[in-house]
């Protein structure tokens, strides 16, 4: 069977000005112990090298320019290249990708994933599609989320790509509640779906909303875990982070739709567990797109 053991790698709390270091510091502690877990491949958050700052709007260029990187690797995360090839761990990460030659504060790149593979090479990139919340300030708003002012909108589709025995879709946070970007990754046979999320515990501007927030993060994840016959593993950024209290809850979903891990607390924290991708073959033959899709029906899905 092609299975193996995979994990979330929940990260607590980056704070505004945290170092490179020091945060790199906390993933390879990560890797290590997925090592001593005997992993193969770790996921670790949405932009998992900084604080999540679109929850400001920042100013000064030098600032929102430091969130970036330039390059991957560049030189101070070339250790958990290193890592991944030393210690046979592979992983997602999330991070910010500068486009060369774009200046100011506003829509300096992506908000991109990378699938670093056992050698620690790039086998696989994405660029977050669905970007959340606002392209101006809002002075009305408590919670500012401002995706759309910081990043350029994802360009690269939804790829899939062959590593780790099978084949691997990425995703980033808001992704996971449109079921528009898992069919797009179940059509290419996606098994085994990686996700890092910044997701909000709780919605000032809408408080009722607040004790329906953890359902309405593992619910879209469970129902496209079973209608793509997928595996999903889930890595949050949790705790409190620059005022405001992050989700944990990163977990790992089977293809069936159940969770079958799930993060305690909401601190660095890795969740292995052992995934077959065979166990999917049930659920594709189940929803076998060739004989039971009705493309023909779905026009409206494609109309902008
Ligand atoms: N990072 C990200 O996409 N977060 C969004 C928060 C939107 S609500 C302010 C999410 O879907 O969780």
């Amino acid at each position: 069977s092609r299975s193996f053991v995979a994990a979330a790698a929940q990260l607590g709390p980056i704070e505004r000005g945290a170092g490179r270091a020091a945060v790199v510091a906390r993933l390879l502690a990560l890797m290590r112990e997925a090592k001593a877990s005997n992993c193969r491949f770790v996921v670790f958050p949405e932009m998992a090298l900084t604080t999540f700052f679109p929850r400001w709007l920042i100013d000064d260029p030098a600032e929102v320019a430091g969130y970036f990187e330039d390059s991957l690797p560049g030189p101070e995360t070339q250790p958990l290249f290193d890592a991944a090839r030393d210690w046979g761990v592979g992983f997602y990460l999330g991070y910010c990708e500068r486009v060369p030659g774009r200046e100011g504060a506003d829509h300096l790149g992506f908000n991109t994933a990378v699938l670093v593979d056992q050698a620690g090479t790039i086998v696989g990139k994405y660029r977050k599609v669905h970007l959340p919340g606002n392209a101006t300030y809002d002075p009305a708003l408590k919670l500012q989320h401002l995706e759309p002012w910081y990043f350029l909108p994802g360009d690269l589709g939804f790829p899939v790509f062959e590593a780790f025995g099978g084949r691997l879709g990425l995703l980033l946070c808001n992704d996971r509640r449109w079921p528009e970007s898992w069919r797009m990754l179940g059509l290419q046979g996606a098994e085994l779906v990686a996700l890092g999320y910044n997701s909000p515990a709780q919605l000032p501007d809408n408080p009722a909303q607040n004790a329906l927030r953890k359902m309405h993060h593992l619910l879209p994840m469970q129902s496209a875990a079973y209608q793509n016959g997928t595996w999903v593993v889930a890595a949050a950024k949790a705790g409190p982070e620059g005022g405001c209290d992050m989700m944990g809850h990163s977990c790992v979903i089977a293809p069936s739709g159940e969770v079958v891990a799930l993060s305690s607390g909401l601190g660095d924290e890795l969740l292995p567990y052992r995934v077959d991708l065979d166990a999917t073959a049930e659920y594709k033959r189940f929803f076998d797109f060739a004989t039971y899709r009705r493309p023909e029906c779905y026009g409206l899905l494609t109309e902008p």
